[in-house]
Order: C-alpha cells, then structure tokens, then sequence
C-alpha cells in the first residue's frame, strides 16, 4: 500500500512533497507501525465500549449526535491576511500604535478556550476545533483581532481527561490557522498551573510557546519556527504585579509576541461602601503595570462584577492615565454584561472578548453574533459577515452536544455573583464539587461561607487559583458546620485545608493591605508567613538533570515541550504518557467515540498520520468468560480484527 499512502498524503497532494518528503515520512512505508497504531485505537475502542471512558458519570445510551457542518471552503485556497500578519508586517510597536488609532472595536474570540472552559468544564477535544479551525481561517466572517485558543485550565485538562498533548493541539491550530493572533491565558507565576513555579520554568514555558514548532529546509535541517502565541494575556490570581513581572519581562525581551496585563477587576467601583478595590486601586496597578512593560491592559472580568456604568468609568480612568490600548474581559454570569461592553465601546475600549453564540452566555462570554448585531449603525462597528458567523454558530450547536456530560448546570444569569464574586469557571464547578461532598442541599450556604471565607482572609481578588482556595474554606466552613466566629474564636484547634495553610504562608503571594493577621496566625500557627516572591524559594530548574529524569521515568528522550509538560505536571504527565503509549493518538477519534465508544455497526474514520485514514466499525462483543474477559469484535479497513477486554462492571 505504499503508493497509496503517498498519494493520500495532504502535503503531498498540496505539491509540497519534495525529495526528502518519503525519507521524511517513514510512517508512509512502514506498515507495522500503521497496524501498531491501528491496533493501539482498537484496544481504546474496545475498552471504551466494555468498561465507559472514566471520566463519563452521566451516559444516556439512547443520545444520537448530528453531524456538524462546517462552512463550505476552498481546502487549497490561500488564506487571507489577518491580524497576526498585520503584527508580522508593523512589528510590536506599529501593532499597538495601529489599534490605539483604529476606531472599529476589535474582537476576540474566546470559543476555543475560556468559553468551553467556563460551560464544558474545559473538556473540548482538539478535533472539534481542528474540523472547523480552516474553515474559520479563509472564511474570515471578520477581521478578528485575535483567538483565544490555548493557556488556563487546557493544558492540565488537554492531558488529565482527554489523554491529549496539549501541545499537538497549539501545532495543529496553528497549522490550521496561520492568519489570526493567537493569545493565552498566563497565570503569571503559576504558569499553567495551580501553584508558583521556578522562575527559569516560566521563561522556558514562554519561550516555548511563543517560538512554536520546529520547520525544515529541503535537506530536513532545522530552519526556523511556525511561531505559537503571538499574545500572552498575563494575570496574577491576587493582583500582586511581583508575581507578573517575570512574564512579562520574558515576552518582551525574549519573544516577538505581544505582552498583555491584566488587572483582575473584583468588587465594584460604583459602590462607595467598597473602600479597598476602588477606582484609584485599579489606575494605580493600570500605571504599574505599563511601568513594567506591558504592551496592552486587560480588565479581566473574571466574575462578571464589572456593570455597564462602572466599565465607562473604569476605562475613562485607565485612559487618562496610561496610553496603553484596553482589551476588556468578562463573564456574563450575571446576564448584563453585553450592556458592559456597549459602555465600555462608547467609553474607547480597544478590544473585547466574544464567544460564538452557542458557547457563549452565563458563565462564559457574551455572543460573539449578537454583540455583531448589537454593533450594526454604531459609530464603531467593526463589519461582521453575521450570515457566515452564523453558519460556525451551527457548527458549534451540534458540536456542543456531544459534551452533554460535562454541561454546566447554570440555567439562568445570576446576581448572587455581585456578593459571593466568584468568577465563571468556578461558579459552574461548584455544584458538582458540592455534590461531590454531599453538600449540593446546602449550596446557598457555600455560596455563604464563600463570603465568608473571602472576608477572613482579608478580601482578595479571586480567581484561579487564589479563587479555588476561597472555594476549599467555604467547603470546609459548610461540611463542619463552622461560622465566621467560630473560626475566630476556635480555629487554632482546626485542620485547615493544604490550600489555605499555603496561601496564609505566602505561597500565592501578598495581597492588597495584607492578609487578616488573625487568621494567619490560628491557620499557621508558629510557622512564619513569609512576604517575598514564592518563586525566591523555589529551586531553578537543572534542565539536565531533569532530562535524565524523564529518560529514567521514560524510556525516551524529552524534546523541551514534553519535558515542560512533564515539569508542570509530573503525575498528570506520567498518566497521559502511559495512556498514550498503550492508546496511542485518542486525540485523532471522534468526539462521540472518545466519550462513549461505538454503537453495533457503526463506523468511524479516523486520522493516524499525515495523510493516512483507517475505518473502523465495531461489530459485537462476546459475553464474558469467568475471567470477566470479553471479545471485542471491529472490521479494520475491511479486516475482522478482535481484542480481549476485561469487563470491570
Ligand atoms: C484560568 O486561570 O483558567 C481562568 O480562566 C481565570 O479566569
Ligand atoms: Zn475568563
């Protein structure tokens, strides 16, 4: 079949392949290996079907899903330039220049990240996006000022619930989508994490990310790179700018990409009995944060706190003190917040962040196609072609329903938010996280306690992961039964959670006016908080040393994005790994095969390499022997192949 593969493969057809082309792509000619991988997907199948995909607690058998369409395309056609050429051709400075001047309100997408984040529980798989990312790249239903594709809770999910290198997904996008700035969501010290990392593993990690993938001259020699992130949106989950400098200064020094800060917007600046997050607090941190070299200001909205008439004097303000264009963020969790954003238009914001529509809404970011709409005769609009962007919203429609187990349970927008101020993701996570607990009855007293929590500690800003921690102390107030008082009054013979005993230490960093010294103390008691950066106590990373580690755990050779992934997630990452190896690429199933496996007679084509398809179709299973082992009987590209499965049920 060698001929055959050759002729299948999308770059050779394309005409790219050159003479290093089957030198390049043994896997075109190596037969074992297509069977190897085959048999690998098989063995995922099999299992799936037997014993469920483990990260499914609520399967309906008798679901169907619809096929999506994607929006008809030309598949060699050339794609149009976009924002990231613009940022290509003016260099950094010019780009920023070029948006301060530019009267249109620009968009971010965010439906490839934080929108399935904040209602799917992040668990979007790459090839949902990947089916349509071409199609969205030359169709271009408008001139995006950027993507959200990569970044906050994706790499850790990409690996722990979708058994999938989170970043294949970021080279695959990118190959797909050459036109559009593609941001990230950075938590600054945390990386992509839930705690600090080394300072030299945050700078690896940027590095990493912003230089992308390797690309090869016709002698299969190393030339150059796709480049990845072409905006970093940084933030700290306290506001604490100590822990954002490192980033920042990376991205700018060390990258051609676009360094952007976030001041995570908590509180409301309208209300004159909120004393601490006031209007000043934010133009200070705006003005420190310009001081140490951001090229654009994100109000990151996170709770979706930010009303329509506190966004026109917020960036009023943050206009009259820094020259730095404004990219606003927000949550609409409340169900106000496209108000927000016409405030924030009139007012000059730059930027805002949309999802496409059916992703979109209360916990996630408001409708891309109806803020389109709500544009259409502004002053500042910004032509979206709604006929074609409705066409993706269809795309999406049907997609979504293939997450039905990991849907959010929010029904309606809620004004509790403006109390408790948790931010969207977390809010959608807490009932189930409840339920967990068998507390799910007293969810309006979490809701409770989490003020509560938030008040003990000093009123901080919350948001991943200062946010999570808040989320512990309200789960652990509800499940004993504590108050405020009793916490004050008794809390030196408590058990903390881990979380909150290391965010009392420091170990997040400092807050604005400090944490409440009281509950320091009961929560640590004769341990010493500490001030200083968490990152001054940790050990750099000794990149040879770990090298060898991972040879050690591994068996192979870490190129540095594995060997990151690796370092930011050691368990998550040794779990992915073995999966892998004896799963091979899941990531290349379909959606609805991955979460529930095949129905009788269905089949499924699916991707293994470049250029190389195998159909699949499931016939039946044995029942099971004393042993409990099943066979599972598929037809492999027309072979009746079986595989031995122990049935756990
Ligand atoms: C994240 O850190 O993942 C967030 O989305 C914070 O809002
Ligand atoms: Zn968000």
């Amino acid at each position: 079949g060698f001929l055959l593969n050759l002729l299948e493969n999308e770059d050779f057809q394309r005409g790219k392949a050159t003479v290093r082309f089957i030198p390049d792509h043994p896997e075109l000619m190596v037969d074992r290996q297509f069977r190897d991988r085959g048999t690998k997907l098989l063995s995922y199948l099999a299992n799936t079907i037997v014993n469920g995909n483990p990260d499914v607690k609520k399967y309906d058998p008798k679901t169907r899903f619809l096929k999506p369409i994607v929006p008809a395309f030309d598949q060699y056609a050339t794609v149009p330039q976009g924002s990231r050429d613009l940022l290509k051709k003016l260099g950094r400075d010019g780009f920023v220049d070029w948006l301060k001047n530019e009267n249109k309100i620009q968009y971010t997408d965010t439906t490839f990240r934080d929108a399935h984040q904040s209602l799917l529980a992040t668990r979007m798989r790459m090839i949902d996006m990947l089916n349509v990312a071409r199609s969205y790249a030359v169709n271009q239903p408008a001139d995006l000022f950027s993507m959200e594709v990569w970044g906050g809770a994706t790499f850790d999910v990409s690996m722990r619930f979708l058994n999938a290198d989170p970043w294949r997904r970021l080279r695959k996008l990118r190959e797909a989508i050459p036109n559009t700035i593609f941001q990230m969501l950075l938590r600054g010290s945390n990386a992509v994490g839930y705690k600090a990392y080394p300072d030299n593993l945050i700078v690896k990690f940027i590095e990493e990310a912003a230089r992308g993938f390797d690309t090869f001259d016709e002698n299969g020699k190393v030339n150059g790179a796709t480049g990845g992130i072409d905006l970093f949106r940084i933030f700290d989950s306290l506001n604490w700018i100590e822990n954002m400098e490192t980033s920042i200064r990376t991205v700018r020094e060390n990258t051609d990409s676009l360094a952007e800060a976030c001041i995570c917007y908590t509180g409301d600046i309208t209300d004159p009995k909120k004393t601490k997050f006031t209007l000043d607090y934010y133009l200070k941190l705006a003005k420190r944060l310009e001081n140490a070299g951001a090229h654009l200001l994100c109000i990151k909205d996170m709770a979706g706190l930010l009303k329509p008439l506190a966004a026109e004097e917020l960036i009023q303000g943050l206009k009259s003190v820094t020259k730095l264009p404004i990219h606003l963020h927000t949550h609409d969790t409340s169900g106000i917040q496209s108000a927000t954003y016409l405030k924030a238009i009139d007012a000059g914001a730059d930027v805002i962040d949309v999802a496409i529509n059916p992703l979109s809404g209360l916990t996630s970011q408001p409708g891309y196609n109806s803020v389109a709409a709500m544009m259409q005769g502004h002053p500042r609009e910004n032509p979206v072609d709604l006929k074609k962007l409705n066409e993706f919203a269809d795309y999406w429609e049907t997609v979504r329903t293939y997450y039905y187990p990991f849907e959010t349970e929010l029904r309606a927008g809620t004004a509790t938010i403006y109390d408790t101020e948790i931010p969207g993701g977390q809010y959608s996570n807490l009932r189930p996280q409840a339920r967990g607990l068998g507390l799910e009855e007293q969810f309006p007293a979490i809701r409770q306690n989490y003020t509560a929590a938030n008040a003990l500690f000093g009123n901080l800003v919350k948001v991943t992961p200062s946010s999570k921690v808040v989320g512990d102390m309200a789960m652990f107030m509800t499940s004993n039964n504590l108050t405020a008082d009793d916490i004050l009054t008794r809390g030196d013979k408590l058990d903390f959670p881990d979380s909150v005993k290391n965010l009392m230490r420091g170990d997040l960093g400092q807050i604005e006016g400090g944490f409440n010294p009281v509950v320091q103390q009961l929560v640590l008691g004769k341990e010493k908080p500490y001030t200083d950066r968490p990152n001054a106590h940790l050990e750099p990373i000794n990149w040879e040393e770990a090298a060898v580690e991972y040879v050690e755990k591994f068996g192979v050779k870490p190129d540095t994005k594995a060997l990151l992934a690796y370092l930011l997630y050691p368990k998550v990452y040794a779990d992915y790994f073995a999966h892998d190896d004896e799963y091979g690429q899941v990531a290349n199933l379909p959606t609805s095969a991955f979460f529930y496996g095949l129905r009788p007679n269905e089949e499924v084509l699916v991707r293994i390499s470049a250029g190389k398809r195998i159909t699949i179709k499931y016939l039946n299973m044995t029942e099971a022997d004393e042993q409990g082992n099943r066979l599972v009987f598929f037809v492999l590209n027309g072979q009746t192949r079986s595989i031995t499965v122990t049935d756990l049920g």
